[in-house]
């Protein structure tokens, strides 16, 4: 049939399989681990507002049910400065923090500059926003004149700063304010100095409260909860212990209430949703690490309402196919250190038992035995060779016999032959890479193969169950300053490695793999090159499949879930400060032009490189860098149109 016979009417085009749109789909997103944010509710768009705390220029959104970025230029990153919501004018005031001393406004789509003058640059101030005088009340702070604490009692009208030339609180830092509405005053509580003391100003004048209470602190966070008409205060530290406690205070009385709840923690931020009347704590500093969990109070019990991993060095994740659940495990690096494991279920990540602080290890799940399968990598410059076993409860030393410490290893269960396959990684004996294949039953380390894959570090496997064999691709070696990438494809058989056709991926590193038990493909994406790329390997040729999947530069994770059929992807955030969770179904198939549609344009190049059974694409017509042969047998046919057509959705 010649090419230009090619045609078919686009109103005859089935749905095909529409349970899960084609490509890669952010199911998940949330802000990474940080301190020193602020937060404050808006209730004009009924989300509550995050920003600042880390290295990044995020305007996140929690919605009462999960986070949203909004990466949108304003007052970039910063930690130490003050927000709070006008409700009158309907826009978050932010001020100063980092030494800074600019007010900035967000009108829920944008944030803009409104002044450069009025309180001298500060950090560790606090505002709230007076609705019944509609003015944004801000007071002390660290400023750069010695002593550094600062007194000063200043409002914001929207158009311009007014300092009241008042007394009140002894300067400070490290305070927090509310707005009480019932009783029309704004309340201050901590700092850090005379940090025990509560004080109310209406407008006027400040008044000394109370000098009992909550122990003296600073860092804590404080809201007004307008559904019970009281302050609730949580955490925060003073030289000592860092605290993790509730309190709330009725406008009389400071009563200390639920003992359970986030952990201790300084640097957090709160603020009360209005619409939902809880209040929304995120994040801070536990004394070792930065947290980024989510809980909400709702005056009878704190909830924990998002948790997820913060970026790991290196970590791994395996699907467990018995209990359902994507693991991941990773090191962060830093000390102390208090590692989770990780569990994806495919809406939402919970910490599901203690970690193992080893970046740069290897994992593969043993279905047969039920158990996570960890071995070696490093702590800083530290390498171990230990084997662990996770059970979906705990992490267990199997012991240090077999492969000696190493890290940049990659392992894959081998189904057919129920064990373990390790290759290669650093070696830390030899102090360069190693090309050595080991098999874990369950017992016992072997030692199997002698000729291979030459040695190489951060390269990736996956075991092929259809094809019953182990994938190996790329990775790097050093001989010299500048190391060597690798773009070849290996198999194990189970008793040898045999060199697969090249004309795949580019050579790369940290790249992650993962078997699509539906398709019956391999899944390559990221790496040290062409970092946000998807290819397939059916087992006879390479396929790339998607140019516009996550930006994954070798920080990224992925396994492939086979009780719900989806590859499920982690990495860091390109913008923003976060982390997201992508996970596929399916690449669309036929878009040449990788412009998210499969529509007459794409058919132009299938028609171009049609060239018949059993012939290669057409050696003139077909343009470089157009895979037509959607099925992978080497031709472009019927059967590739088929699927081609069974792809088409039109220009979109
Ligand atoms: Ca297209
Ligand atoms: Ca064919
Ligand atoms: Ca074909
Ligand atoms: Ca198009």
């Amino acid at each position: 049939m010649p090419a230009a016979a090619l045609s078919f009417v686009c109103g005859a085009i089935g749905p095909g399989v529409a349970a899960d749109p084609p490509g890669w789909q952010l199911r998940y997103v949330a802000p990474n681990d940080r301190s020193g944010h602020a937060m404050a509710y808006d209730g004009a768009r009924g989300v509550t507002l995050l920003i600042g705390g880390a290295g990044d220029e995020g305007t996140w959104q929690w919605t009462g049910q999960a986070w949203a970025l909004q990466t949108i230029p304003g007052p970039g990153s910063r930690t130490g400065h003050a927000i709070a919501y006008d409700s009158d004018r309907q826009v978050v005031v932010l001020f100063g923090g980092g030494g800074l001393g600019d007010t900035w406004e967000w009108d829920g789509s944008s944030w803009w500059l409104r002044a450069t003058s009025g309180p001298s640059p500060r950090s560790g101030q606090a505002m709230a926003y007076d609705a019944i005088r509609q003015v944004t009340v801000l007071f002390g702070g660290s400023v750069e004149q010695y002593p550094h604490e600062n007194g000063e009692t200043w409002e914001w009208d929207g158009v311009a700063w007014v300092l009241r030339g008042v007394s009140g609180p002894d300067p400070r830092y490290g305070h927090a304010m509310a707005y009480d509405a019932s009783r029309s005053v704004t309340v201050l509580f901590g700092g850090n100095r005379s940090g025990f003391q509560t004080w109310e100003w209406d407008g006027d004048s400040w008044t000394l409260r109370a000098t009992f209470g909550p122990s003296a602190r600073e860092e804590h966070a404080m809201v007004y909860d307008s559904w019970r008409q009281r302050i609730v205060m949580f955490g925060g530290t003073r030289i000592g212990p860092t605290l993790g406690d509730t309190w709330e205070w009725d406008g009389n009385l400071w009563t200390q209430v639920s003992a359970i709840g986030p952990t201790a923690r300084w640097g957090h931020a709160m603020a009360f949703d209005t619409a939902r009347g809880v209040t929304v704590l995120f994040g801070g500093f536990d004394g070792g690490l930065a947290l980024a969990d989510t809980w909400a109070w709702d005056g009878g019990a704190w909830t924990l309402r998002a948790e997820q991993p913060s970026l790991f060095n290196s970590p791994t994740f395996v699907y467990e196919e018995a209990r359902g659940a994507a693991i991941m495990v990773g090191w962060r690096g830093g000390f102390p250190e208090y590692p989770k494991t990780w569990s994806w279920d495919g809406s939402s990540w919970r910490a599901v038992g203690v970690g193992l602080a080893y970046s740069d290890h290897a994992t593969a799940y043993d279905i047969q035995r039920q158990v996570t399968v960890l071995h070696g990598g490093r702590q800083e410059q530290y390498t171990y060779g230990i084997t662990f076993e996770w059970d979906g409860k705990e992490w267990r030393s199997r012991g240090t016999s077999g492969p000696g410490p190493r890290f940049d290893h990659a392992m894959a269960y081998d189904l057919r032959r129920g064990v373990c396959v390790l290759f290669g990684g650093f070696l830390d004996l030899t102090d360069a890479e190693t090309g050595d294949t080991w098999t874990w039953d369950g017992t016992t380390w072997t030692q199997v193969a002698v000729t291979g894959p030459r040695p190489r570090r951060g390269h990736a496997m996956a075991y092929d169950r259809a094809r019953e064999v182990v994938v190996l691709f790329g990775g790097r070696f050093s001989a010299g300053p500048i190391p060597t990438y690798l773009d070849d494809t290996w198999e194990w058989d189970g008793s040898a490695w045999t060199q697969v056709a090249g004309g795949g991926p580019g050579a790369r590193a940290d790249h992650a793999l993962a078997y699509d038990a539906a398709r019956g493909v391999v899944i390559l994406h990221g790496g040290s090159s062409g970092p946000n790329e998807s290819w397939e390997w059916n087992g006879r040729r390479w396929a790339r499949r998607s140019r516009t999947g996550p930006q994954a530069i070798g920080s990224h994770v992925m396994t492939y879930d086979s009780n719900r059929q989806r590859t499920v992807l982690f990495a860091p955030l390109p913008t923003g400060g976060g982390v997201g969770t992508w996970e596929l179904s399916r690449f669309l198939l036929g878009d040449f032009d990788e412009d998210a549609d499969v529509d007459l344009t794409d058919f132009v190049f299938f028609q171009a490189c049609y060239n018949g059974s059993n012939n290669p694409p057409h050696p003139s017509r077909c343009p470089p860098g157009i895979d037509a042969d959607l099925d992978g047998d080497g031709d472009v046919d019927l059967a590739d149109f088929l699927i081609f057509q069974q792809n088409f959705t039109g220009s979109l």
